[in-house]
């Protein structure tokens, strides 16, 4: 039997080659090129839109959305102006969008995940990350086991580009290999490290073309510049555990189909398959 957890290697690979899983073990992330297709994105980002569409005439946070603030200091949840109807976030992805629900429950996301974290795998978190053009907020260096540390930090992420995300409109940035860092402390406002604690020699940008993949260790350093761009940058997102945690924010006692009394929704729950 394998044991619970990742990684493995003493399993069949169902989605990932041995190369990808040396490279993830090794830096604490992957890219994978084209996951979706061009029709699946588009849908995607239809759906996206229709779904945005309903807080255009926002002023200030509601329900799942989450707007821009004013200034280089958005990211900052003490900061108070806000960008009417402009977007930062749609929290809970998977339960309001159905198009972001069908690529992270479908059965190509769950065989990589299982590569990664062995065949049980319960779903944690989701949300949209807008990047709006001219201006969308910078996201400083974090590790999102920071965020989650009532729970093992055997969560890992994966982050979709709906569009070109570039060095222009903000990529993701990540410190290969700081996954073996451990947790380090974070600031308590909108939880980040300072920069003096980051080795930034090390650090690099992490393109992705629409429909790629970025696969995240929970204790990889990342963060994301400003987009001072005119190309939006949206990415759908979503966490996974491979310990049955409740679900994160999505919840808090609400009838979701999927999702048990404990508020645990576990998404695949496989015996593995032996060489
Ligand atoms: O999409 C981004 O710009 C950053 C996202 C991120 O850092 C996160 O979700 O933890």
């Amino acid at each position: 039997m394998a044991k619970r957890g990742y990684p493995r290697h003493d399993t069949v690979m169902k989605y990932l080659t041995k190369t990808q899983l040396d490279r993830f073990n090794q830096d604490g992330y992957l890219v994978i090129d084209g996951f979706l297709d061009p029709a699946t994105v588009a849908a995607v980002e239809a759906d996206i839109a229709r779904k945005s569409a309903e807080a255009s005439s926002l002023t200030g946070d509601r329900g799942s959305f989450n707007l821009e603030k004013v200034g280089d200091e958005s990211f900052n949840k003490n900061a108070s102006a806000k960008r009417p109807g402009m977007l930062r976030k749609i929290q809970s992805a998977v339960f309001e969008v159905p198009k972001v629900r069908e690529v992270f429950t479908s059965t190509a996301m769950l065989d990589c995940m299982e590569d990664l974290m062995g065949p049980e795998i319960y779903y944690h978190s989701s949300k949209v990350m807008f990047k709006p053009a001219g201006g969308g907020a910078p996201k400083p260096w974090h590790q999102d086991a920071a965020y989650w540390t009532q729970y093992a930090s055997k969560q890992i992420t994966v982050w979709i580009a709906i569009h070109d995300a570039n060095a222009e409109n903000g990529c993701v940035w990540a410190i290969p290999g700081s996954h073996k860092l451990g947790l380090i402390p974070h600031k308590e406002v909108e939880l980040q490290v300072t920069e003096a604690q980051v080795d930034l020699a090390k650090s690099i940008p992490v393109p992705v073309k629409p429909g790629g993949l970025l696969i995240f260790h929970s204790l990889v350093l990342h963060m994301s510049h400003k987009n001072t761009s005119n190309k939006d940058r949206w990415a759908i997102i979503c966490d996974y555990d491979c310990l049955p945690n409740p679900v994160l924010d999505d919840w808090q006692g609400r009838d979701i189909p999927g999702i048990d009394e404990r508020g645990v929704w576990p998404l695949r729950q496989g015996a593995p398959a032996t060489v």
